[in-house]
């Protein structure tokens, strides 16, 4: 029998939570962030924000990037402000409008492209074409709340004369881009990329012009049509002859953004080839190289184990995974990649797997953004407050690691936390950015990206691209405008006369009519991936937001079962799922097996985090 003392306790504790249930709460989460430390804490990234943002301004400005030890700055790209370009839609989403008018102003005047430099195509995609597409897109709309009234398209102009200067890199046999240019005579160099398609795609719907889709587009079926047996790319091609040179498949370094560009790509444009190429590429992914929780390179022809490695950047893995509807092995993925910065502080650019330690050469964590995007995206999908937590180690490792005079700075040894005189502009652009959203979210957001006008994808440098009518629903079967479904049996009409009309009744200044126009390459034009004998005109529900943005895009277990194995559509988890493991990747698991357990302990008694909070 309870003793009545017990009794008063159960009954004076019950009646506590009723009359003071944020107080009670409060205290049972004293381990986690409380939602005023939440608030504190969104604050505190607001402040880093600035701190480094100032610091490059009056140190660095108008130079690509600061050295934020010696306060000054250096030109590691064109030499155009890069930084301020790549900050401009952070400053947006922190509501500074005197800073993004003033600076929106800035490049309007003063960048040019005509310049005797040669650039990194992808970086300069991603970081320049990527901030200022981003930035046009808010100045110029009264519903971001972020519209500049003297602004007349500058940024966009720019966008568009930068874009054609890289054109040429596309003119390869295989379609697949060089690696960099020179941007006042078009000569190229090297290397590939395959990873361009939301920057030159909304180019394309912006300006009317579809070449800068076409030849990204093109560039992703060039890279896709060379896939190995077992659905894998390799890390480098060479791009007349279609070899793959280095035929190491990975989710990390040289090929991460490859996968995300596809479910993105899908995602903003509603472009289902994008979509088919995703699952077959992920599947693969999940049946060669993920070695629950970790990430493996494998040889893309035999699957072969090659490198038992984690580097940095296959950490926006688990992000992505949310957006494909596969939470739970995202969840075990940012666990065990969250373990390794809790070891050290921050993620070595490479940890080995099966010694357990910093691989050699790959000590430094360069500010990367990569595991802050997917705790974002985590909290985002489960609100979970252990992300919260995971991203006040990290906001206390870059204050008490990182930060130096003028900003903050690269750790060049994650065991020694050495600090670096760099800071990339992706620092802003995405590290402080994703931490901020972090925190804004779990305090009741107020911001552009949970409350805005659009639903936003965010590029793989962290720029916000909205998916407005004018860039998303160009060519989507949907209702908004009462265009066109897929099937059903309402009379087939004329489909490219009817898109046009319907997209002029927009409130988009531009037509479409164009996008159908006769004389481009015949692989890849408007009308080769959706079949206009497949298009009615009539009414129809178009995709839901589940669908069209991710989250509930795995059908659930029972829906699973119910259905007929030759009527189910292939929905990512169930394609990993179902597969067997493959021969030779028997090497793999073992290496994996004998250390999977000491990896669970990651967590635990092996931290060696400096960070002051443990
Ligand atoms: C960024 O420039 C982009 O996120 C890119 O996709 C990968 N590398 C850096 C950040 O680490």
């Amino acid at each position: 029998m309870e003793a009545p003392k017990t009794k008063f306790v159960v009954l004076f504790v019950s009646l506590l939570f009723i009359l003071y249930p944020n107080v009670v709460v409060q205290r049972t989460l004293a381990d986690g962030v409380t939602p005023e430390e939440a608030k504190q804490l969104r604050d505190e990234v607001r402040e880093m924000f600035y701190h480094a943002f100032d610091g490059y301004m009056e140190n660095a400005f108008p130079r690509d990037e600061l050295r934020p030890l010696s306060c000054g700055g250096e030109d590691t790209l064109g030499g155009y402000a890069l930084t301020l370009i790549d900050s401009l839609d952070t400053l947006a989403l922190l509501g500074d409008r005197d800073r993004f008018t003033v600076s929106v102003e800035w490049i309007g005047k003063n960048l040019r492209f005509d310049i005797n430099k040669t650039v990194s195509v992808f970086e300069t995609t991603i970081r320049v074409l990527g901030g200022l597409l981003s930035a046009h897109l808010l100045a110029s709309d009264y519903a971001t709340g972020m519209k500049i009234p003297t602004y007349d398209n500058q940024l966009l102009n720019l966008a568009e004369d930068l874009a054609r200067r890289l054109l040429p890199v596309f003119d390869t046999p295989t379609g697949i881009p060089f690696g960099s240019v020179n941007l006042l005579h078009g000569i190229t160099s090297t290397a590939g990329g395959g990873t361009l398609t939301l920057e030159f795609g909304v180019l394309s719907r912006l300006t009317n012009d579809p070449i800068f889709e076409q030849v990204t587009k093109n560039a992703v079926r060039g890279l896709w049509a060379r896939r190995s047996k077992l659905n894998l790319v390799g890390a480098h091609i060479n791009v007349f002859t279609g070899e793959w040179t280095q035929k190491d498949a990975g989710i990390g370094t040289s090929i991460d953004s490859f996968y995300e560009y596809l479910l993105k790509a899908y995602l903003l444009f509603g472009d289902e080839e994008y979509l088919f190429i995703f699952q077959e590429a992920y599947a693969a992914a999940m049946q060669y190289l993920y070695n629950d929780p970790w990430y493996v390179e494998v040889n893309m022809d035999s699957g072969a184990l090659v490198w038992p490695l984690f580097n940095s950047l296959q950490a926006f893995w688990p992000g992505l995974q949310v957006l494909a509807g596969d939470i739970d092995p995202a969840i075990r993925t940012h666990n065990a990649f969250f373990s390794v910065w809790k070891r050290y502080g921050f993620t070595p650019e490479g940890f080995n797997l099966a010694s357990l330690s910093v691989q050699y050469g790959q000590k430094s964590y360069p500010l990367r953004p990569e595991l802050m995007e997917s705790t974002y995206w985590l909290y985002k999908a489960t609100r979970d407050p252990r992300y919260l937590d995971a991203g006040r180690d990290m906001v206390a490792s870059l204050q008490y690691g990182a930060r130096c005079s003028c900003g903050y700075c690269h750790i060049s040894d994650v065991e020694f936390h050495k600090q670096e005189d760099h800071m990339e502009s992706f620092f802003l652009a995405e590290t402080v950015k994703y931490l901020w959203l972090l925190f804004d979210l779990a305090v009741g957001p107020d911001n552009l990206v949970e409350n805005g006008p659009y639903k936003y994808i965010f590029s793989t440098e962290g720029h916000i691209l909205p998916s407005t009518p004018q860039i998303s629903l160009a060519r989507e079967c949907c209702s908004y405008f009462g265009s066109y479904c897929k099937s059903g049996n309402i009379k087939q009409e004329h489909h490219k006369s009817d898109v046009a009309s319907n997209l002029q009744e927009t409130n988009d200044s531009r037509s479409f009519g164009s996008w159908a126009h006769d004389g481009l390459p015949s692989e890849s034009t408007f009308s080769d991936s959706i079949p206009l004998s497949g298009f009615i005109k009539g009414f129809c529900p178009g995709l839901t937001f589940g669908q069209k943005f991710g989250i509930s895009y795995v059908m659930s277990a029972d829906t699973q079962h119910n259905t007929p194995t030759n009527e189910r559509a292939p929905t990512v988890s169930q394609r990993h799922s179902d597969t067997a493991p493959v021969e030779n990747s028997d090497h793999l698991r073992s290496v994996n097996k004998k250390n999977h357990d000491n990896f669970q302990e990651l967590d635990g008694e092996g931290s060696k985090s400096n960070s002051p909070q443990e």
